[in-house]
């Protein structure tokens, strides 16, 4: 079989087949007939009635009544791309035979899709919401699906109840409001009900439900799984995804703002990462339990609502998946890409997760509606690059002939063929598992604590993050119309925290609880704080230099050539698209205008020196805000020579920047200033401010009133 880069462009050779390139070619009707009018109708005279006759024109305006397919129930809105996956070793061969986890000379194709869960298609990409991170890997055993979120674990138990909690989270059935938001009082009544969602809940009001990039956040397989060996022996799993850019989230006003400046935020990141070759990367990891162990945790490894804390069962690293290329048509390719937790190759099986075992069965029937009929693995995105020989046949969209006069197992007219693969190594083998039990519709006990999870996610959190997450559910609840509901959630957020729930119902008017229900149990889990482990990559962070007139391009040139050294995007955002003059009357090209850009595009924001520059920039209203909004939101903010001057303007307080005359370098809270300009500018300039962007933000930043 094909290995290492050969396997890796397999899955695209296969997609050039289907590809078509309108360079060079004329406008044919469906039928191949060449048009040569296609902008009026055929009519009775100049003037007269359209003839039904014109078969160009229905056919125009039927192909364009029939464009739309059904949006996917949940995870409608998205953005996906092609890339490899590349085992480091042959360590997990002990514990698997899937070879792509297990041949490090194997590159294998894979596309993956990014999304939303609540919003429609046409819906923001920066709303507080769960990420979708789901993973086709197109082996050479066949197609295998990793459906995962960025979050590891779920709102519920047991998939009976998906349906419920999509409508609760969905917007209002008699108004359809509203869009891709949670606040909204049916998803907190569910939640204020549901008690086993609490854990999940916390998640979603983390800082985790608003990744600043899809190449910043991490997957997770969320069920335990299970790896199967080549002699049949099963180990549980849980699959990580760690970004190799480090774990990184907005401000919820960012998201606000961003959501009107930019709806295609995470989206265009990520085209645009590919499209400049800054590939994105995550690193695969597996927490794998012996099957001996199944009893030994406080916890169900059934229940998807319960992570195994990384302090107790390491993630080992597995391999690295790298996606380095656009689809070419999106509604082809990122829409009609048909994920399936059931789609596993030998190696891999599933576990008696609840959740699991009902998404196994809806991912299949939901394509069904959504793509048409069966025969939705033959649309190029989803085809395996393994040959699919078998008796199935027919049905809406058949775009293959298959040959011959017999569709049935065993024959005899057809050769007996397809052959039945027998002992074939390949061949998928159901991992054996001896069940037995009485028919019952029942929750199991060791599912019933719903607490001590969301306590220990809460404990795991620095202050800022804990801020961030009171701010979230005062917001959320904040929008509850219906006063019970916010009290019932009150109360269950006091049997995860006291504090939590009494700083909570603070802020919206309920009276918070007297009483601690249970006691907080302070256990902890690190891992699970993001600010914990910061990266020291500046890589494709992006900067705004604001320029105007009079720019020092020298000073300006050698901070952004430090930055760009290191990774990097520098853009030079001006008064108006176009041009600015530098100082010595050079023409400066600048990438944009400050009309069509806002500072949440922006990781960090550099202001140069030059006397009118300061003047312009000082006096500019849009300018102040957005270096005001950059210091709210933590980010590093540099300024050098007579720019200094225009963070005063912008109003920012409470941090030291440099004098007039001081030319060293002085950083306070992810402010770098320095008096010293053009040829004067020194290194440690540029080294200093891409230190403070690699930290993401300076969380202790003095807050403007
Ligand atoms: Fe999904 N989910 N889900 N889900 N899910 C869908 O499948 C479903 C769950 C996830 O980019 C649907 O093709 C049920 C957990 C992702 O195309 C649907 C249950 C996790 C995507 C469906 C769950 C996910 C989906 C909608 C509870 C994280 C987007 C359209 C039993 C591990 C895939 C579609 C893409 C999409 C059902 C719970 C992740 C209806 C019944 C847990 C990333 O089949």
């Amino acid at each position: 079989m094909a290995s290492d880069d050969l396997s890796h462009d397999r899955k695209q050779e296969q997609l050039d087949a289907y590809r078509v390139d309108p360079a060079g070619t004329r406008l044919t009707t469906d039928q191949g007939v060449l048009v040569d009018h296609t902008d009026d109708y055929l009519t009775v005279g100049e003037r007269g009635p359209t003839l039904l006759e014109d078969f160009h024109a229905r056919e125009k305006i039927t192909r364009f009544d029939h464009e739309r397919i059904p949006e996917r129930v949940v995870h409608a809105r998205g953005a996906g791309a092609y890339g490899f996956f590349q085992a480091y070793d042959t360590s997990l061969a002990e514990f698997t035979c899937a070879r792509f986890l297990t041949d490090p000379a194997l590159r294998t194709p894979v596309f993956v899709r990014f999304s939303t869960v609540a919003g429609s298609r046409g819906s923001a990409d920066t709303v507080r919401d769960v990420r979708g991170f789901a993973t086709k890997f197109y082996t050479e055993q066949g197609n295998y699906d990793l459906v995962a979120n960025n979050m590891p674990v779920f709102f519920i138990q047991d998939g009976i109840k998906f349906p419920d909690f999509v409508h609760a989270v969905k917007p209002e059935p008699h108004n359809e409001i509203p869009q891709a938001q949670s606040a909204h009082d049916t998803f907190w009544d569910f939640v204020s009900l549901q008690p086993e969602s609490l854990h999940m809940v916390m998640w979603l009001m983390s800082d985790r439900a608003l990744p600043r990039s899809y190449r910043m956040m991490q997957g997770f397989g969320v069920h335990t799984f299970r790896l199967v060996n080549a002699d049949g022996r099963g180990t549980f799993v849980k699959f990580h995804w760690k970004p190799a850019l480090g774990t990184h989230s907005l401000l919820w006003e960012e998201c606000q703002q961003l959501a009107g400046a930019d709806p295609d935020f995470n989206r265009r990141d990520l085209w645009e990462a590919i499209e400049s070759g800054q590939y994105p990367e995550w690193e695969l990891g597996v927490q794998l339990v012996p099957e001996s162990d199944e009893f030994a945790f406080d916890f169900d490894l059934l229940d998807a609502t319960k992570i195994i804390p990384e302090e107790q069962v390491p993630v080992r690293p597995v391999g690295r998946l790298v996606l380095d290329r656009n689809p070419q048509n999106f509604f082809a390719e990122t829409e009609q890409v048909a994920f399936h937790t059931a789609n596993i190759v030998p190696g891999i099986d599933f576990t008696n997760d609840p959740l699991l075992q009902a998404r196994n069965f809806s991912y299949l029937d939901t394509q069904l509606i959504r793509l048409g009929g069966p025969n939705f693995a033959q649309i190029p995105v989803n085809r395996p690059v393994t040959p699919v020989t078998n008796n199935n046949r027919d049905g809406y969209h058949q775009t293959q002939i298959p040959a011959g006069r017999t569709a049935y197992t065993k024959n005899s007219l057809g050769g007996g063929c397809p052959a039945i693969a027998g002992d074939f190594p390949e061949v998928f083998k159901h991992y054996q598992e001896k069940v037995e039990g009485h028919k019952i519709r029942r929750r199991a006990a060791s599912f019933q604590d719903f607490y001590s999870q969301a306590t220990l996610f809460w404990n795991s959190m620095s202050e800022v993050e804990r801020e961030h997450i009171v701010d979230a559910f005062r917001f959320e609840l904040g929008k509850c119309a219906d006063t019970g509901v916010r009290e019932r959630v009150v109360e269950r957020l006091n049997a995860v925290d006291h504090g939590l729930a009494r700083l909570v119902a603070q802020g919206i008017g309920v009276t918070p609880p007297e009483q601690e229900v249970t006691p907080n149990h302070g256990r902890s889990s690190p891992a699970l704080s993001q600010l914990l482990a910061p990266t020291d990559s500046i890589a494709t962070r992006k900067v705004a230099a604001l320029v105007a007139d009079g720019v020092d391009a020298v000073g300006l040139g050698r901070v952004a050539d430090a930055l760009r050294e290191r990774g990097a995007v520098v853009e030079l955002i001006g008064p108006v698209d176009g041009a600015v003059a530098d100082a010595d009357g050079g023409q400066v090209p600048v990438d944009r205008g400050i009309n069509t850009v806002a500072s949440g595009f922006f990781d960090a924001v550099l202001v140069p020196c030059g006397p009118d520059v300061v003047r312009a920039l000082s006096g500019d209203g849009r300018v102040a805000r957005f270096v005001n909004e950059a210091f709210r939101h933590g980010k590093a903010i540099a300024a050098f020579g007579g720019g200094v001057d225009v963070l005063g303007a912008a109003g920012l307080r409470g941090v030291r920047v440099a004098a007039t005359d001081e030319t060293s370098v002085v950083a306070e809270h992810g402010v770098v200033t320095t008096a010293a300009a053009a040829g004067d500018l020194g290194d440690d300039f540029g080294a200093a401010f891409a230190s403070e962007i690699a930290l993401h933000r300076a969380w202790d930043r003095p807050k403007l009133p």
